[in-house]
């Protein structure tokens, strides 16, 4: 049920934007003299297009807060012991190397255009006087957020001039300090549990209640892509992009192909000494769920029976792939990072590299952050375009195209899940009779 309720909303979702597209056509198809609706059409089009992108922007701080918090301290066993400090780490290296990956080919292949051509025509970009000091030093200052309940959108920029120092509030979310917090609450949760677990029941439910949110916003969707694409592209702005975006989707599926077919098997062969044929075998049943349903949690118990199946203990599988479903996406975390500078190619931006810096571990994080549901990758997007102060022009662009690329990802993160699971089986040393001798794992053996 679930599943067939995923599918009919990537139904929708392309529905909703070739309904968008028609739309757009029709209403710019006026008269010769008006190519283009009028402002007031086009503010009444954004309205439902807004509370799309509002929504992803309200579900970020708790989601992700909860996601963190719970990742580190949510499961009983997660007191730091040895599996579970190896998993972390694991599970955020992978997740960093696949957001770098994602970086080295969007830079390579730009999709979204060259800024230097725009440079090239003689217009000088306005590069702001902020030196890498003054970068660095605002990155660490907002790790702590001046204001820890209104952090989420208080983001400071410190101004020296004539030796007067002060800061200035910037608009857009302080991700850093989010992720910060949320990681030092994790920290101390831990090591406070008994007096912590009210705190922790109240995350558990608050999870629940945003994970619930994001299903409310993602069942709208459709009908905000629609009026974003109405309000924002017609096709022949689609027709122009249609370059950027075949780049763009070439770039996304090149990325995860890498980390898909190379990364995580070279892993299996030379951490966890597995031959990956066999192991990703095992785990077909897992990924075809995983790229049927977009979500990663739909899929947890599959990917479980999957690995078990793989050879790898139970032991290991029953608490390190819940972990790695919560805070392991490396497919996410390649297409943050990549969606995040194609928008910035998009909008004719360099990011320096400082901020490219930031949009690696910024993605890193998102990934962590962005729970196990269809386009949830979308909603953390959000917090990778505002930590490099990039507005969320162009991601009605991506919209139109996520549906299709959240499967992919997906189904990279469950096999990165299932991967870690024999790396940290062999690291922490702990091997126990796996069940691997179900009767259906003869047959599937055979
Ligand atoms: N669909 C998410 C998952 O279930 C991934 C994402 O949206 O990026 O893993």
């Amino acid at each position: 049920k679930r599943r067939l309720l995923e599918n009919l909303l990537s139904i929708l979702t392309i529905a909703g934007v070739i309904v968008g597209i028609v739309c757009g056509v029709l209403i710019r198809s006026g008269s010769e003299e008006e190519p283009k609706p009028s402002d007031e059409l086009v503010k009444g089009l954004r309205i439902p297009g807004d509370l799309l992108l509002r929504g992803l922007h309200m579900l970020v701080l708790p989601l992700v807060m909860t996601s963190l918090i719970l990742g580190l301290a949510g499961n009983k066993r997660s007191k730091f012991n040895r599996q579970a400090g190896l998993a972390i780490l694991y599970y955020l290296s992978t997740t960093l190397f696949a957001a770098i990956i994602g970086l080295i080919l969007v830079w390579a292949i730009s999709p979204g255009g060259t800024p230097e051509a725009q440079r090239s025509q003689g217009e000088d970009i306005d590069v702001s006087n902020t030196t890498v000091l003054d970068f660095i030093g605002d990155m660490i200052k907002n790790l702590i957020p001046a204001n820890m309940v209104a952090m989420s959108h208080m983001k400071y920029r410190t101004v020296y001039e004539d030796n007067v120092v002060f800061e200035e509030p910037v608009e857009g979310m302080n991700m850093l300090g989010i992720i910060f917090i949320s990681i030092a609450f994790g920290v101390i949760i831990m090591a406070n549990r008994e007096e912590c677990e009210p705190f922790l029941d109240f995350c558990k439910s608050l999870n629940v209640i945003i994970n619930k949110l994001t299903r409310v916003v993602l069942w709208y969707s459709p009908i905000g892509i629609m009026f974003l694409v109405m309000a924002e592209y017609t096709v022949s702005d689609i027709g122009e992009y249609a370059k950027e975006i075949l780049l763009y989707i070439v770039t996304v599926l090149v990325g995860l192909a890498i980390h898909f077919f190379v990364v995580l098997p070279l892993i299996l062969l030379l951490l966890a000494k597995r031959n990956p044929l066999p192991y990703y075998r095992a785990l077909l049943p897992a990924m075809a769920t995983a790229f049927g349903t977009a979500s990663s949690t739909v899929t947890i118990p599959l990917t479980m029976k999957c690995t078990k199946r793989a050879g790898v203990s139970a032991d290991v599988v029953d608490f390190i792939v819940p972990v790695g479903a919560t805070i392991n996406m490396d497919g996410t975390a390649l297409y943050e990072a990549v969606a995040c500078l194609f928008i910035a190619q998009l909008n004719d931006r360099q990011l320096t590299n400082p901020e490219i810096v930031i949009t690696a571990l910024t993605a890193t994080v998102a990934a962590i952050g962005a729970a196990g549901i269809p386009s949830a990758g979308l909603v953390t997007l959000v917090m990778v375009l505002n930590a490099v102060d990039l507005g969320t022009e162009h991601i009605a662009l991506i919209l139109t195209i996520d549906w299709l690329l959240d499967r992919f990802r997906t189904m990279t993160n469950i096999v990165g899940d299932a991967v870690g699971c024999a790396v940290i089986e062999r690291l922490s040393g702990s091997s126990c009779p796996s069940d691997n001798d179900e009767p259906e794992f003869q047959e599937l053996k055979n």
